[in-house]
């Protein structure tokens, strides 16, 4: 700002803000500049990996104007009370100042005269929460196929004045797991859907919101109910339609098999995770909270990683089940660590034959069940599966690579997957081909991962 650092932050995936005191009046410069180098200094974004690590500036940027005393978040969450909903409202109050103040707070639910007061001091240069709770609501039960959403409005005042507010919107949804079973609201949940990048061959990782609106609006034609945000934090506005369009979303933070030996990664897969949960947590969309994927579950170092994310997951929201997406299928040594258990499993592709896909899941599921596997009685998410499939390579001998190999592998993968009673969700792996790093798996063909059910165009292939 002006020619002077007022803030930098690490990973492109996470929203994050910069807060400086104002400097007087007339024309300021806020400059941002993004960089999407490999190096000692990263350890999220790494070079060879199967996606692509854009430049550029790919999310939005906002400037704001607030008090010395402003609002800073709010966190809330809808629980399911004896007497109806309810709405735990936690706001996050941050001063500026160099000295203490005392605040009041307004929370309100609109179409309702459901109104909280809360009031507190917050020290200065620190941040201060007050919290509460609406009661009694009548209001009616977010699902997918009735994503009704309700803004909730903070204000806050010095005196009579209202000097600060903010909007955000929630959705009245309750998740939870039990008898090996996935339920929301308290009826039973199945889900069906994709993994999906950010990718898009005119937008790169930035797509505009009407390019994110077709997406969803091809998974629905589709009857997917589901989306996975792999392997990172998505774009808030891709989550806003989650919320609107009525899609539940597994997100995780930012890693697909990451090494844990880099010296910051640790400080690097801290910081993404417990923005993504701060920043991202009103969306009504967002079910599962996911970590890790096919990262070292099966080392002591490894255990101790997992054990560090999932548990900060679990401290900083325990209204969301936890997961993580894991190829490592019987040496696995953390699942007792999570809610669900999520299997990446690519038999016909990498190893085995289409028709194993059954026997090996059986096969997968007797182990879990046994007591070493730390998974007994979890439900399980099929979270990856599929087929390369080069849009228009078309051939009566059917070889990999062709739409109808992907076709035949996909067909059979669902009958299995989304028939089977301990498996509560399934995600094809790709909803679109993606481009990927150069030196990724150096296997793959025009640097795209081409597992998609449509092409980078969104082209459907014969598969649909
Ligand atoms: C893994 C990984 C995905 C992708 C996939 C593939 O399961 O989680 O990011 O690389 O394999 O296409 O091989």
């Amino acid at each position: 700002m002006n020619g002077r650092q007022i803030g930098s932050h690490y990973d492109s995936y996470v929203p994050w803000d910069a807060v400086a005191l104002n400097e007087g009046e007339g024309e300021q410069e806020i400059v941002v500049r993004a960089d999407n180098t490999f190096g000692p200094h990263s350890a999220l974004h790494i070079p060879g990996n199967d996606y692509y690590s854009y430049g550029g500036i790919t999310r939005p940027v906002e400037a704001q104007w607030v008090p010395e005393v402003f609002i800073d978040k709010l966190f809330a969450t809808p629980k399911r009370g004896a007497n109806g909903w309810e709405l735990d409202v936690r706001v996050r109050l941050r001063n500026l100042g160099a000295s203490g103040a005392n605040r009041r707070v307004v929370v309100e639910l609109e179409d309702e005269t459901a109104r909280l007061q809360l009031g507190g001091e917050v020290e200065a240069n620190a941040t201060a929460e007050v919290a509460g709770v609406l009661t009694n609501l009548d209001v009616q039960a977010w699902t997918a196929d009735n994503p009704r959403l309700y803004f909730v409005r903070v204000r806050l005042f010095e005196g009579e004045n209202a000097v600060d507010d903010l909007r955000e919107r929630v959705g009245f949804r309750a998740v939870e797991v039990r008898d090996a079973q996935l339920w929301l609201n308290g009826e039973p949940l199945r889900l069906r859907g994709y993994n999906r990048h950010e990718d898009h061959p005119q937008f790169g990782n930035a797509l505009p919101p009407e390019a994110m609106a077709t997406d969803l609006e091809i998974l629905r034609d589709l009857g997917c109910n589901f989306v996975r945000t792999a392997h990172y934090p998505n774009d808030r506005r891709f989550l806003d339609l989650c919320d609107e369009m009525g899609f539940y979303v597994w997100e995780e933070s930012h890693a697909r098999q990451t090494p844990f030996s880099h010296p910051l990664f640790d400080e690097q897969i801290t910081a993404n995770t417990q923005e993504m949960v701060e920043w991202h947590w009103n969306h009504a969309s967002i079910i599962l909270w996911g970590c890790l994927n096919e990262c070292d579950s099966t080392s002591p170092r490894g255990r101790q990683v997992y054990e560090n994310v999932l548990g900060l997951l679990r401290r900083l929201d325990s209204s969301r089940p936890l997961t993580f997406a894991s190829d490592k299928a019987q040496d696995d040594v953390c699942l007792d660590l999570v809610d669900i258990v999520s299997w990446n499993r690519y038999i016909g592709w990498y190893s085995g034959e289409i028709e194993e896909v059954e026997a090996y899941l059986e096969e997968l599921l007797a182990w879990l069940d046994s007591p070493q596997s730390g998974g007994a009685g979890k439900p399980v998410i099929m979270s990856e599966f599929g087929s390369d499939g080069f849009y228009g390579y078309r051939r009566a001998h059917h070889v990999k690579g062709t739409e109808e190999y992907q076709t035949a592998l996909l067909d059979e993968n669902l009958r299995v997957y989304l028939n089977h009673p301990r498996v509560v969700g399934a995600a094809i792996w790709l909803f679109c081909d993606v481009r990927v790093d150069s030196e990724c798996f150096r296997g793959r063909a025009m640097c795209m991962n081409v597992k998609g059910t449509v092409d980078e165009y969104r082209r459907p292939q014969r598969v649909l």
